[in-house]
């Protein structure tokens, strides 16, 4: 498959003012006729052909201006038409099969029911189309079906019309709003709506609904609560308003991923839509706020201001990330919401980063597009718009986001066009800032310190490791917030922006207190990472009393990394060992009774860092000794502050259950203390579990309950998974956590457990949930996937395999698991090799699996 390149771009020879959709809708069968008006596009090179991008389509008719056509070919899946004219209308017939749709891109099957999904290129598999974010059209759309099958029918935009044919219906829908094919979706399905209405800034009311099957309705409130909330936030925070009458959500159980943001009809999997206090955790509530607002923003930046081309993602994606991001930790806790981001940064974002599909936010080339829909677009792409708006503050950076929705609204815009908006309406120089587009990798930032009298002298020192492609970098502009602590109890710290922009830069400050300790890059304002010699003493300290929530979370982190890298490295002598141990315990211990914190907090600082995140810390790693230490140190700190962890159990046992921040960090911490205990005492702890387990009233306590018991080897595990199972059979997405409570379980079996689940007559390749409840949760499990027999890699590999022919997209999802065999200790780094050479070798590949293992083998 041939390579893309960003340089290459240019505009289409052609526009495509008006498009008119007829479906004749069927599950095994789907008639689609497409009458395109096409026009030169006068500021594009003159072109005597239109190519039409088709992806496996059956053409069944083609006419030009209503006669056949004269000269057409068939260049791979696309066609290419002769037009001799300055504008023509193009009227294209395609057949198609639904229900024979595995890859779940185009028009496809789900439960019954008809959907689309066409981001990226999807919508070349539904009709020929110039299948690009930067052809925009004005859509109308005419479908009709059988009644009894699909009462519901939707479209984008507006209902115009509809009507009866006997036992057939049809309905047409109008979307005013020029758009690109990505946005474009259907559904046609017996299905029932929560509806709902907001009143927007301007007094417009707007019909809401939630669209699920019959039997769901009763888990839709939070998700439609979570829209109005969205819809209010952003008209208050950035001053958008919604633009159409309705406003429709789709709940679809067989998806590739998260929701898609179809113009005024968002498609969700039902994973972000369905949730009740017995079937979904609080972690699942937050999701659905998070991701049903995440869409809707995408209603500005994403569907009123596009993309030029695919390499702009980040423009729609890492924007609306922040957006979300920012819509979240209004919600709720805004230091916690801070924490989380930034752990799935560092634990996906960063080893992406720092691995063979490492690419910068803008990439400059790709095979499939589909494989660029990543933590680096998305995470790292907002963290860089993060950066502007650090340094800018939150009111100019306002008047910068005005701006860009001012200047491009109806544009399919780039990257460049954003940055150039914020600059200007912010006024920001951001020259030097842009190479955070360009350039891949996480920086590094070497700090040294010296004192002279009352001086206090800083040097940072910064490093952009090299890429794939990119061997030298430039510096970078890196905006730290800094604060300095009185350890003999002065003022307290006041905060400053220090921004390096070189590679070496020098910092003084003058009457710095002398046990002064220096706090950096609170609340992560850059995405880098830091390396400085810090007294275990001064982590410590910041760890108990830093007033940035972060950076306490941060000093804590830090000080349970000091010590396992070095436990795992073996370089660690036994008097240091007891000594780090020590100074654990006892910031954890201050952690666990400090009653100035909330308990959502308490529950991020008594969170141990993952193996993933400790496995970058070194340059190579044995998985093995890692998990082995941090399992150490777990039942050490549950062996030492056992008590404390009883009665924090206890006590947040006692509260009862609602959705408040305090109930919610009463359940957090609870399992947390559970977990501790079950790595000290697994007996004891079987039977708290237990008892956790039948006390609870909600999915979250449950749900903690299972996964500590999961881990142990004992009667009560059998019992409780077979009670769980028998519960729950009904309700696909909780048997989705039945099986993903198994598969990233401590339990020494783990492998045999997922091996025996794979034949489960619930178990199925077709439904992307299910496999990633099993396959994704197991290869984020380091004991079962790193097992060193190799069985952990063969079984991914086997999955990569046997999926990539139905499902490419998803198949191709697991591949990076494997790519990171060069940071990984010899012996299993040439047993992942030897894995994804065997996937290389398979005779046919997609595009999707081919590319991402062939850059993994490098
Ligand atoms: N824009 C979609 C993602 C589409 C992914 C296609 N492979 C969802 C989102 O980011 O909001
Ligand atoms: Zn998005």
């Amino acid at each position: 498959p041939a390579e893309i390149f960003r340089k290459d771009y240019k505009p289409f020879a052609w526009r495509m003012p008006n498009t008119f959709l007829d479906f004749q809708l069927g599950l095994d069968e789907t008639l689609v006729t497409a009458t395109l008006e096409v026009e030169r596009n006068p500021v594009a090179e003159v072109s005597r052909t239109i190519r039409l991008n088709g992806d496996g389509l059956e053409l069944v008719s083609l006419h030009c201006d209503g006669a056949d056509c004269e000269g057409h070919t068939m260049d791979g899946d696309d066609l290419v038409i002769s037009l001799s004219g300055d504008s023509h209308t193009l009227t294209i017939v395609t057949r198609l099969a639904p229900s024979a749709n595995s890859q779940l891109m185009g028009l496809y099957a789900s439960n019954g029911m008809l959907c689309t999904q066409c981001e990226a290129e999807g919508f070349r598999r539904i009709t020929f189309f110039p299948d690009r974010p930067d052809v925009l059209s004005t859509y109308t759309v005419r479908m009709s079906g059988p009644k009894a099958l699909f009462p519901i029918l939707l479209s984008n935009g507006n209902r115009t019309d509809s009507g009866e044919e006997g036992e057939n219906h049809w309905a047409e829908w109008h979307d005013p709003w020029p758009k690109p094919s990505y946005l474009f979706a259907l559904v046609a399905g017996d299905l029932v709506a929560r509806v709902d209405s907001f009143t927007t800034m301007s007094g417009r009311k707007v019909d809401l609904a939630v669209w699920v099957r019959d039997e769901d309705l009763p888990r839709t409130e939070h998700a439609m609560e979570s829209l109005k909330r969205a819809m209010t936030w952003d008209e208050e925070t950035f001053g958008r308003e919604y633009d159409l009458d309705c406003f429709n959500i789709v709940a679809v159980s067989d998806f590739n991923m998260g929701a898609m943001e179809n113009k005024g009809l968002n498609v969700f999997n039902t994973k972000y839509v369905l949730a009740d206090p017995e079937t979904a955790t609080d972690g699942d509530y937050d999701g659905i706020e998070g991701v049903i607002g995440h869409e809707y923003f995408h209603n500005w930046s994403g569907n009123r201001i596009t993309c030029r081309d695919w390499f702009q993602l980040s423009l729609k994606e890492g924007f609306t990330v922040l957006r979300d991001q920012l819509f979240s930790q209004d919600m709720g806790s805004a230091p916690v919401k801070r924490i989380e981001d930034v752990r799935v940064l560092r634990s996906v974002q960063f080893p992406e980063d720092s691995g063979p599909l490492a690419h910068p936010i803008r990439p400059d080339s790709f095979r499939e597009i589909s494989n660029f829909y990543t933590a680096t677009v998305y995470n790292k792409g907002a963290e860089v718009i993060r950066m502007m708006r650090t340094m800018a503050g939150p009111e100019r950076f306002r008047k910068g986001t005005d701006l860009y929705f001012e200047r491009h609204d109806g544009e399919a815009a780039t990257c460049e066009d954003f940055v150039s908006a914020i600059e200007d309406g912010a006024g920001l120089d951001l020259k030097q800032f842009r190479l955070w587009y360009s350039q891949a990798g996480t920086p590094r930032i070497k700090l040294d310190s010296e004192r002279s009298g009352d001086k206090l002298e800083l040097t940072f020192r910064q490093e952009v490791p090299p890429t794939p492609g990119q061997d030298t970098k430039q510096p970078m502009v890196i905006p730290l917030k800094t604060a300095l602590f009185d350890r003999g109890g002065g003022e307290p710290a006041k905060e400053s922006l220090v921004v390096l922009d070189s590679a070496e830069t020098k910092v003084t400050i003058e009457d710095a207190p002398e046990n002064a300790v220096l706090s950096l890059n609170r609340g992560f304002s850059a995405p880098v990472r830091i390396e400085r010699d810090i007294a275990r003493e001064d982590l410590a300290f910041l760890a108990m009393h830093d007033d940035d929530p972060f950076a306490r979370y941060e000093a804590m982190q830090d000080l349970v990394v000091g010590h396992l890298v070095e436990a795992a490295g073996g370089t660690q002598g036994d008097n240091s060992r007891t000594e780090a141990e020590d100074a654990i315990v006892q910031a954890l211990g201050a952690i666990l009774t400090d009653d100035r914190l909330d308990d959502l907090m308490r529950g991020e600082l008594m969170l141990l860092p993952s193996v993933t995140y400790l496995m970058e810390q070194l340059l190579i790693a044995d998985p093995a000794l890692i998990h082995a230490e941090r399992e150490a140190l777990k039942a050490k700190l549950g062996a030492s502050l056992g008590d404390s962890f009883k009665a924090l159990h206890e006590r947040a046992a006692a509260v009862p259950f609602a959705m408040d921040a305090a109930a919610k960090g009463a359940r957090k911490v609870k399992s947390l203390a559970l977990a501790y205990c079950a790595a000290a005492d697994p007996v004891r702890a079987s039977q708290m579990a237990d008892e956790q387990y039948d006390r609870a009233d909600n999915m979250t306590d449950r749900q903690g309950a299972l996964m500590a018991l999961c881990g142990i080897d004992s009667p009560e595990r059998t019992a409780r998974l077979l009670d769980f199972y028998e519960r729950y059979k009904g309700n696909p997405l909780v048997i989705d956590k039945w099986f993903a409570i198994q598969a990233s379980s401590l339990h020494p079996q783990v492998v045999e457990h997922v091996k025996a689940l794979a034949d489960h007559p619930d178990f199925t390749l077709k439904n992307p949930n299910r496999v990633r409840s099993l396959y994704m949760a197991f290869a984020g499990n380091p004991h079962g996937f790193h097992a060193a027999s190799g069985e952990g890699y063969r079984m991914i590999a086997d999955l990569i395999l046997a999926l990539d022919p139905l499902n490419a997209q998803t198949a191709a999802r697991f591949v990076p698991s494997l790519g990171r065999w060069r940071r990984i200790e010899p012996k299993r780094a040439g047993m992942m090799q030897a894995e994804l050479q065997r996937i290389a070798d398979a005779p046919k590949l997609s595009r999707d699996t081919y590319e991402q293992v062939t850059r993994s083998l490098g």
